[in-house]
């Protein structure tokens, strides 16, 4: 018989390849040696570092799955939600960040942009000299970004784009905008527009306050008549597809990256019921803590296997979105209920930024909302198994 691993109980480790555990232990180095140190005061002081940008291009972790060509590693979908797992291990923030400009800004210019939009942009982006940010959702038009007021006008060589973008990630310090607007030229289709810091009427205010994922910058995207180049134009792709398309490659980090926090939580609620005693004996000695300890790690394993399959299909191009669906609003639910336990378990302790998990439960608040919500994928889901679409 095989000894039970409680850290990897179905050997996930075994089913990965030379290459994708190089780069998972790339990141899993930085993750904990550059980024672990520094993510309680950036969390407290909602301070996002724009230098990660640079350290993260520097190790290849940004675009991991965009062709050596342009700079980037070429790598398969199942070495980009490694990655993601093993940054959000440390913070949601984090992975938001490199997921964002790796899924929602690279995959987008490579996919549906022209030889010289690639290259003008991709070499930039894969390195962290520029950062890129994804506009869709707006202040009226969120689960059902079809209703988005963002237009564009066609003027001489180009596009008058005027609107506002609210909740977009990397906004305030990005230097490019991936925007999506309802193009009059194109029947109102939706069609995807590449803005640049420093264009007249672009501005991008920071949205303070926010309780959740405060390493991650978050701010509007507000456009008085922009005027964009026709060059700038996504030239290959028209309607929600397009920006659907960036999506399900998020969703699917996602799904990976949640797992990532959720597994620092649970090993951080189970060392902690070692470490403690009450009642004469550590936490851990409890039926209790043992049962919420029993349910976490069925939650990860069952959710990292499902993540790893659904990159395994996704890499042999059979996926199908649901499929994303339902691993982005397991995981995301999982992980949010085995960080509200660890913060439980932990006591008064659990308050604390010092144990962790608190920050981690508070991050995944966002993390089951943004990207489309818990709900919103039951309903995607739903209309699979169906045939009926019951949003409206
Ligand atoms: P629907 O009628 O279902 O589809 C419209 C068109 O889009 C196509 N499509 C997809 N294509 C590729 N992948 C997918 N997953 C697709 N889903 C739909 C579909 O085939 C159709 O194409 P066509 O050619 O026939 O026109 O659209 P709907 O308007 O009924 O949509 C409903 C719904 C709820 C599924 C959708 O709107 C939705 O997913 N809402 C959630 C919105 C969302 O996820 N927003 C995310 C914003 S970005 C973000 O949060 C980034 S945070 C990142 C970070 O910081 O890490
Ligand atoms: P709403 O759509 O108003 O939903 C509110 C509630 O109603 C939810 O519980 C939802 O599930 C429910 N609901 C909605 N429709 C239905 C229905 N038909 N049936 C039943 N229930 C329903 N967007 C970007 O474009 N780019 C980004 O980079 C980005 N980054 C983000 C970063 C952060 C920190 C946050 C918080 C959000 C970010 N978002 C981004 C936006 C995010 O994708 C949206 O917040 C999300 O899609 C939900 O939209 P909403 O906030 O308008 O909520």
């Amino acid at each position: 018989l095989a000894e039970f691993n409680w850290e990897d109980p179905f050997l996930i480790d075994e089913q990965l390849s030379e290459d994708e555990r190089l780069i998972r232990d790339t990141a899993r180095q930085y993750a904990q040696e550059k980024l672990q140190p520094r993510v309680a005061e950036a969390y407290l002081e909602e301070k996002t570092e724009r230098g990660i940008f640079n350290e993260m291009g520097e190790l290849g972790l940004l675009g991991v799955t965009v062709p050596e060509e342009y700079g980037c590693a070429g790598a398969n979908y199942v070495s980009y939600g490694l990655v993601a797992r093993e940054v959000e291990r440390v913070d949601s923030g984090y992975r938001s960040m490199m997921s964002v400009q790796s899924s929602l800004v690279m995959y987008p210019i490579y996919a549906y942009g022209d030889e010289n939009q690639r290259k003008r942009y991709l070499p930039k982006l894969g390195s962290g000299e520029w950062v890129g940010c994804f506009g869709l959702t707006e202040p009226d038009a969120g689960s059902d970004p079809a209703g988005m007021k963002t237009r564009a006008e066609k003027v001489a060589d180009g596009y008058r784009l005027t609107g506002s973008k609210m909740w977009i990630s990397n906004s305030p310090i990005a230097d490019v905008f991936v925007i999506w607007a309802k193009s009059a030229a194109h029947d109102n289709q939706i069609r995807g527009f590449i803005l640049e810091k420093g264009m007249k009427g672009l501005s991008a205010p920071k949205i303070g306050g926010k309780l959740s994922l405060r390493a991650s910058i978050t701010g509007e995207v507000v456009m008085d008549g922009v005027i964009v180049p026709e060059e700038n134009l996504l030239p290959n792709v028209s309607g929600l597809k397009g920006p659907f398309g960036c999506l399900n490659r998020a969703r699917y980090g996602i799904s990976w990256g949640a797992m990532g926090a959720a597994e620092d939580c649970f090993h951080r609620a189970r060392q902690y019921g070692l470490d403690r005693k009450q009642f004469n004996k550590p936490l851990a000695q409890t039926q209790l803590f043992q049962k919420k300890l029993a349910d976490m790690v069925t939650e990860i394993t069952l959710g990292l296997q499902g993540s790893l399959r659904v990159g395994r299909l996704l890499d042999e191009g059979k996926m199908a979105p649901e499929m994303i669906s339902l691993v982005k609003r397991n995981n995301c639910g999982k992980a949010l209920d085995i960080a509200r336990a660890a913060r439980d378990m932990h006591g008064g302790n659990g308050i604390s930024i010092e144990y962790h998990v608190m920050r981690h439960a508070a991050n995944l608040e966002t993390v089951n909302t943004y990207e489309g919500t818990h709900d919103v994928h039951a309903l995607i889901l739903g209309r699979a198994v169906t045939g009926l679409q019951a949003f409206f």
